[in-house]
């Protein structure tokens, strides 16, 4: 799998907008991998608003991921899952998801990283490589040097995630990330559409 150099987040707290309404102003401007995040909605309300967004997804032919919940992913029929090191474990997401879908691993540190190479997981992400006011209760703040030391690690597609910027990103791809996964400085832009196509502009040129 390569993976597109630009990866987006939705976030309805910060946005005041559905999953849906984000995938559709992130396509807008060319974004092709976003996950489904959300942390306030019950199970119920999730499946609802993840099944909105992806049949929008799936008409401007974008991939989603939802984050945490493998029975989600599996009720929407999303692409596939991310998960964190407190959720399902990847061996066991892969046997519900089967071999087909996408499974990425969030990692925050370069051990957790060294068990992820051995799993079935189709990319693994590093980070926060800097101080995020996104996520509540962050890992501790791992660098861009961790980018590198996890790329000399892996070959599996790497994802960095965690206070990444449009000024930061192109340092954070030169250190060895094939995306940069992205919160605040894309969906919590004034102009969703016009920030996401600065990204793809700025990104695909490296
Ligand atoms: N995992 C590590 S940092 C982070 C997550 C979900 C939040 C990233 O959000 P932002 O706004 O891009 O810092
Ligand atoms: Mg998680």
């Amino acid at each position: 799998m390569r993976l597109p150099r630009v990866y987006a987040i939705t976030d309805r707290r910060l946005t005041g907008l559905s999953h849906a309404e984000q995938v559709r102003r992130l396509a807008d401007g060319g974004i092709r991998l976003i996950q489904l995040r959300e942390k306030e909605a019950s199970p119920r309300d999730f499946y609802l608003q993840a099944r909105e967004a992806v049949t929008i997804a799936r008409e401007l032919g974008v991939t989603v991921l939802i984050n945490d919940r493998v029975d989600i992913a599996l009720a929407v029929g999303a692409d596939g899952v991310h998960l964190g090191q407190d959720d399902l474990p990847p061996e066991k997401a892969r046997m519900l998801l089967g071999p087909d879908r996408l499974i990425g691993f969030s990692t925050h540190s370069l051990e957790q990283a060294r068990e992820a190479d051995a799993l079935p997981v189709d990319y693994i992400a590093i980070g926060p490589v800097f101080p995020t006011r996104t996520k509540e209760k962050p890992d501790p703040v791992v660098g861009i040097e961790m980018v590198r030391a996890v790329r000399a690690w892996t070959r599996k597609p790497l994802v960095a995630i965690g206070g990444i910027t449009l000024e930061t990103a192109p340092q954070v791809i030169a250190a060895g990330a094939d995306a940069v996964a992205v919160i605040a400085d894309l969906v919590g832009a004034p102009d969703i559409t016009a920030r996401a196509r600065q990204y793809v502009e700025v990104l695909s040129a490296l």
